[in-house]
């Protein structure tokens, strides 16, 4: 195991580009990388590491995968953009394609996650008004504090994160928060008739990795229904094979009324996002009331299509329930004392640092990397260990041997 304590020049020199350049939005581990491949991630210096944060889940099938790769080079030297001003051989066959793959009545495609939960909000609202007949203006969506949905003004608008939300208001009304995990919460909130949805998480991502107690979404879907309200499950970090089942809401065989994927849709290549609902909900809205430049665009159809073959093809749900099981029972028999907790669902999972020191997640992360594996932490004392889902045992077990190995930095 090689271990790296400094920044070569190369490295520095890019660092010190995007510092003085580029905006100051984030504060990444200090690492320049400039290759991918499956699990591994090459810097600037030629050092290897494993990928323990995946773009955040966006490429679960690993980076550059060769079916991927080649869709995207294949389709980029024919179309890439028509606009939906006109139709491409495309989109049709995309839309046939994932609403067969997920069992819905019809997608509508987007790019960012965050504009697919922005779009999946005007759905509800319009489903609200139209179908349900919430007096205009009137409809509340219910949120779950810990959230995190994307960034826009209106989705930070319901932010419990002051990071994310301080100081960008005026705020977007008609949103009611209540606790995570709290059915009883939400029967209460959904007694308002002026309720038209349920947004919610399968499990809080960015939160920590929060699995909620089991039954909860079950239950959860089954009060939306009792009450006439929509269930908005956003799949977008937990979907795709991610907690071990092609989306976390089948490990309770919940159907969300409108679900909301991105990030891994495009296994990495490019932004593509998508919504899936029935017909009496998206056909609420209607030509010229939304939509967006690339929405749809031949080449993210293309390159979803083969991301989604890829997740079947080579059975990603099936081996991140395996392996998940594996990790966090490996992480558990470490018996490390910094560790207060390991949790999770697949390999979605995170483990929670017990020290004394505040930045310690932050000094484990960066001996990590200097061992080899590259995480970052969550909201201070949680760190995120999410590997592409092409991993395999002998890798997985590697990245439990760096964890323990890198742990030692704390004592
Ligand atoms: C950042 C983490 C954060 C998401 C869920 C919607 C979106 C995301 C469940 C919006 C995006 C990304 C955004 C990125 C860091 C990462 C993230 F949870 F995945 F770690 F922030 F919470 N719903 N999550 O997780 O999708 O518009 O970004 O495509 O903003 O720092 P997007």
């Amino acid at each position: 195991m090689n271990v790296m304590t400094s920044h070569s020049d190369l490295s520095l020199q890019y660092l010190e580009l995007e510092e003085k350049y580029g905006a100051h939005n984030y504060h990444p581990i200090p690492v320049v990388l400039t290759r991918g491949a499956g699990v591994y991630v090459w810097d600037v210096d030629g050092r290897r590491y494993y990928d323990c944060l995946s773009g955040y889940s966006a490429v679960n099938q690993g980076h550059c995968h060769p079916r991927i790769v080649g869709a995207l080079m294949e389709q980029a030297g024919r179309l890439t953009l028509t606009s939906r001003a006109f139709h491409s051989d495309l989109l049709g066959e995309y839309a046939r394609y994932i609403t067969a793959y997920f069992g819905y009545d019809k997608v509508l495609p987007m790019n960012t996650g965050v504009e697919a939960v922005e779009t999946a909000i005007k759905l509800c609202r319009r489903w609200g008004y139209q179908v349900k007949r919430i007096p205009e203006g009137k409809a509340k969506i219910i949120v779950c504090a810990g959230n995190f949905h994307g960034r826009t003004t209106t989705v930070i608008s319901f932010s419990t994160d002051p990071d994310s939300k301080s100081q960008f208001g005026p705020y977007t009304p008609g949103f009611v928060i209540i606790p995570y995990n709290d059915t009883a919460a939400l029967a209460g909130a959904l007694s308002d008739p002026h309720v038209a949805g349920f947004l919610v998480e399968p499990i809080q991502g960015e939160a920590g990795v929060v699995v909620p107690d089991a039954g909860y979404l079950h239950e959860a879907k089954s009060l939306c229904e009792e009450a006439n309200v929509l269930f908005l499950g956003d799949e977008i970090q937990t979907g795709l094979g991610r907690t071990g089942e092609m989306l976390a809401c089948d490990h309770e065989s919940v159907r969300p009324d409108i679900l909301i994927l991105g990030k891994a849709l495009s296994g990495g290549m490019l932004p593509v996002s998508a919504v899936l609902a029935d017909d009496p909900i998206m056909l609420t809205i209607r030509p010229g009331e939304h939509g967006s430049t690339y929405g749809g665009n031949p080449l993210a159809c293309k390159v979803a299509i083969a991301a989604l073959d890829v997740l079947k093809a080579e059975r990603l749900p099936e081996n991140a329930a395996t392996l998940g099981e594996l990790f966090r029972q490996e992480i558990r028999t470490l018996q490390n004392p910094h560790i207060g907790e390991v949790r999770g669902k697949g390999l979605l999972n995170a483990i929670l640092i017990n020290h004394a020191r505040s930045g310690a997640a932050w000094e484990l992360c960066l001996s990590l990397k200097d061992h080899g594996l590259l995480a970052k932490p969550t909201h201070g004392d949680k760190i995120r260990l999410a590997p592409p889902l092409v991993i395999n045992r002998d890798q997985l077990l590697e990245c439990v041997d760096i964890v323990r190995e890198s742990l030692k930095v704390l004592d």
